[in-house]
């Protein structure tokens, strides 16, 4: 049995299994041990507690137990009883202590003053940003208003509850968020596939036989759509049960040492290798024969991939005939098979065919909705009942005509929209837990913009390189103080799991969750606009403020798919029923559910909408361009997150370095040795960075991670500032992104090199 340290259990924190398993004999001398404990309480001695919470850094949703003491953490550890996670923690959920304790996390708001960073009152902020904002929208209209929403969002309950009636309030028509520097093409192909745009397909990882990754480092990520806990442990498993896994990725990254196969790729060619596999695929008349009914297929599918033979893109795509033919082969006589494409394959010029393409080949192949395929996870919230379908190019952003989707313009206008002149030139801006100015494309650009802005308003936890340009920043509490339900990433997970905390500690005074700053703000908002309508608005607010952020996620839990009547719990989960199984509930592997599931009108599978087929056109012209002599492509840390999380001296050092990786041959080509200080260029900027040669990059390809570049004076960042590293986004490209989708297109951007 593992040992545990004895703890007095929290109000939410169930007995552990192992304190079950202790024998009757023991009884007598815990109770004595209880009542020590109890008696040195009551002498004023803190004792450790063990409380469960889930990690909110990445989308993995780890289990943790952290040991406390008196406000101070003791101990992280993985919760062995998690059934989704099983006791994985990484380095970053251990640091999730230095978070909490980091000086320079910001406590109280605070106003930027010709004589520098001033504390304001929770009141004076909420009514100063209100007239602010308002004065702006009124004077010129809703699209001079901006909106930002930044990653951290989607893994913090609170702000994602809230943000939809604060956005109301604000009533800003120019938003954006951190989607079109990721996951859009997975949304846009959902939504015309499936008919929601959050209808994304999850590789079972449990049940397969053949895991393809494209574009995807899990080893340092953890996965992304597709929330799976300690990945590795999940790849080793299907090896171990004769399956097989193969990476595509111009890199040689620490997940394809661990698996069977790598396939080099050359950056921002995916789209012609998936082309040439569905050719391959319509070449056998029995593929579409063996579809299943719900699935539509155009006429003449077969015409629009003739040009897509295995010999017409070997030489784009660096893959060979062979090396192509046996991939598909495989993966068509594999028992269980799933193609999972990411980040590599979605920021870039054809991210949005790409990910299209890589569902139709798991629906030819027979892999979607299938057990070991591509399936569709049933959270315990169905958020799909609450959030609209989506919709796309409904209207178009001011300056480029680029096309909204769900209502968000693509981040690569929003410098554009900012710095151009004209009716509806932005000029007032909200940021929440975004970092754009380290996360979008020509973040220079964007820099100018914002220090021009008439208001600025940033809701986030660090003075950093995007909210130094705000005019009031409004922190919100530690992520230890706020309740934690991964509404978005149950919802995108391998396994059917649900699990809620109520957060570790409790807040300081005058310490805000983003549920309070939000709906305060909004209500601010609504009574600064005045009228009837915003009247009704604002006491529908008032109303979701009484009622509070459980009562809201208990109907999502009594409302789902295991609340009452259905399911196998007695009376239907609860959210008291979560509250009280703090390890939560495991509702086991995916099942099928097509079409039933479906969201399009005719519950049939749109196997090739219009939209896409169009775009092949582009494809197609992209098969006899030259490759550039030199590409940009991206890298993630396991020590890291994204822009955020370098101001923790536990995640100091290690493989995470802000370095230059190119490949021999490129090195001694531009007389580099490893080591040395090198100059990359792009069409936007240039960055100084070391080399860090090897043979594990493709030839022709640079990678440089994002999210660095913390040698700003006016952020306060002091660790960061340490070890600044520079970031690659001076160098990405806001003119490059995918035409279909809006999408930025952060990997494959052209580059040159010299030494420094
Ligand atoms: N070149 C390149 N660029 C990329 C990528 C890439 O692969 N290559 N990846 C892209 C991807 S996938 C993403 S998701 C984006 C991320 O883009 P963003 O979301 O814009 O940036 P982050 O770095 O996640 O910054 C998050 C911000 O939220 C703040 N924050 C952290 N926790 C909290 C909290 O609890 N509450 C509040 N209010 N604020 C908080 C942080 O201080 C920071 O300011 O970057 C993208 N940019
Ligand atoms: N440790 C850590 N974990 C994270 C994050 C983090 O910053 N750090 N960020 C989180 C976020 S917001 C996200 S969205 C996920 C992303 O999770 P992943 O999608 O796993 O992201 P990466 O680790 O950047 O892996 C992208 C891979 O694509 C490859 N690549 C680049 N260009 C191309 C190309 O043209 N074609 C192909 N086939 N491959 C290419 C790169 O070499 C890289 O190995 O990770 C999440 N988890
Ligand atoms: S893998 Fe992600 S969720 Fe798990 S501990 Fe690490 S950062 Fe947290
Ligand atoms: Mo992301």
């Amino acid at each position: 049995m593992r040992a545990k340290t004895l703890t007095l259990s929290t109000r939410y924190h169930k007995a552990s299994d192992s304190c079950h398993l202790v024998s009757l004999q023991a009884l007598p001398f815990l109770s004595q041990l209880f009542t020590l404990k109890v008696q040195l309480l009551q002498l004023g001695y803190a004792m450790p507690t063990t409380t469960n919470k889930t990690c909110h850094i990445c989308e993995a949703l780890c289990g943790l137990e952290i040991t406390h003491e008196d406000g101070h953490i003791l101990q992280i550890r993985g919760n062995t009883r998690d059934p989704l996670s099983e006791g994985y923690v990484c380095p970053k959920g251990i640091a999730l202590q230095d978070l909490h304790t980091d000086p320079n996390r910001i406590k109280e708001p605070l106003q930027r003053t010709k004589g520098g960073w001033r504390v304001l009152s929770w009141d004076d902020a909420y009514a100063e940003s209100a007239t602010r904002l308002t004065q702006i929208r009124e004077q010129y209209g809703r699209r001079a208003l901006g909106l930002y929403l930044g990653n951290p969002n989607v893994h913090n309950i609170n702000a994602s509850l809230a943000i939809r009636p604060f956005q109301q309030a604000l009533g800003a028509k120019s938003k954006f968020s951190a989607t079109s520097v990721d996951q859009l093409p997975h949304m846009f192909a959902a939504y015309h596939m499936f008919g929601h745009q959050l209808m994304i397909p999850i590789p079972d990882i449990d049940r397969t036989e053949l895991l393809v990754i494209m574009g995807a480092n899990p080893a340092a990520s953890n996965g992304s759509l597709m929330t799976s806990p300690n990945y590795m442990k999940r790849l080793n498993r299907l090896r171990k049960r004769g399956g097989k896994a193969i990476v595509i990725d111009p890199r040689y990254t620490e997940t394809a040492k661990r698996c069977d196969q790598h396939i080099p790729i050359r950056p921002g060619t995916d789209a012609l290798l998936l082309a040439s596999w569905v050719r391959e695929l319509l070449e056998d008349p029995t593929t579409t024969k063996r579809l299943p009914t719900w699935v539509t297929l155009p006429d003449k599918l077969k015409e629009y991939f003739t040009v897509y033979t295995a010999d017409a893109v070997a030489e784009r795509t660096g893959i060979s005939v062979e090396t192509q033919r046996t991939l598909f082969r495989t993966f068509k006589d594999a028992k269980r098979a799933a193609l999972y494409t990411r980040i590599g394959v979605c920021t870039q010029e054809f991210g949005g065919l790409s990910t299209w393409l890589a569902n139709v080949i798991n629906i030819l192949t027979g892999r979607l909705d299938e057990p070991g395929g591509v399936m569709f996870t049933t959270p315990a919230i169905d958020l799909l009942k609450f959030l609209p379908p989506g919709h796309f190019d409904a209207w178009q952003s001011r300056v480029r005509k680029l096309p909204e989707f769900g209502g968000e313009l693509p981040v690569v206008t929003l410098a554009e929209e900012i710095d151009t002149p004209g009716d509806g030139q932005i000029r007032g801006l909200v940021t929440i837990a975004g970092n754009p100015m380290r996360s979008t494309p020509n973040h220079q650009r964007l820099g100018k913009g914002l220090s021009n802005l008439d208001f600025m308003l940033s809701v986030d936890i660090y003075q950093n390189e995007t909210t130094k340009h705000a005019d009031i920043i409004l922190p919100s509490s530690s992520p230890l103080e706020r309740p934690h339900y991964g509404l978005v990433f149950h919802a995108l997970a391998v396994r059917n799991t649900a699990k809620f905390d109520p957060g570790l500690f409790s807040r300081p005074k005058d310490s805000k969750t983003e549920w309070e700053i939000l709906l305060e703000l909004a209500e601010h908002l609504l009574r600064a606009k005045g009228g009837f309508a915003n009247r009704a608005q604002a006491l529908a607010l008032r109303g979701m403020k009484y009622a509070g952020l459980e009562k809201i996620l208990d109907f999502g839990l009594r409302t789902g798919p295991y609340g009452f009547g259905k399911g196998s719990i007695p009376g239907g989960l609860t959210l008291k029923k979560l509250i009280e199984e703090p390890d939560g509930f495991d509702f086991g592997h995916l099942v099928s559910k097509l079409p039933e599931a479906l969201h399009t009108g005719d519950k049939r599978v749109q196997l090739a909408p219009s939209a896409m087929l169009c775009d092949l056109a582009r494809l197609e012209t992209s098969l006899n361009a030259n490759n550039p002599q030199l590409v940009l492509i991206g890298r993630r840390h396991l020590r890291s997150n994204n822009s955020w999380l370098h101001n923790t001296t536990r995640l100091r050092g290690g493989s995470r370095r802000c370095t230059a990786m190119i490949h021999p041959d490129d090195a001694e080509h531009h007389d580099i040795q490893n080591g040395d200080l090198c100059v990359v260029t792009s069409r936007v900027g240039h960055v100084k960075v070391p080399a860090e040669v090897t043979s594990d990059i493709m030839p022709g390809t640079v990678s440089i991670p994002h999210g660095w570049g913390h040698d700003d004076t006016e952020s306060r960042l002091d660790v960061a500032n340490e070890e600044p590293g520079v970031s690659v986004n001076i160098l990405t490209d806001d003119t490059l992104f995918d035409e279909l989708t809006g999408n930025a297109s952060l990997n494959g951007v052209p580059v040159s090199l010299e030494k420094a």
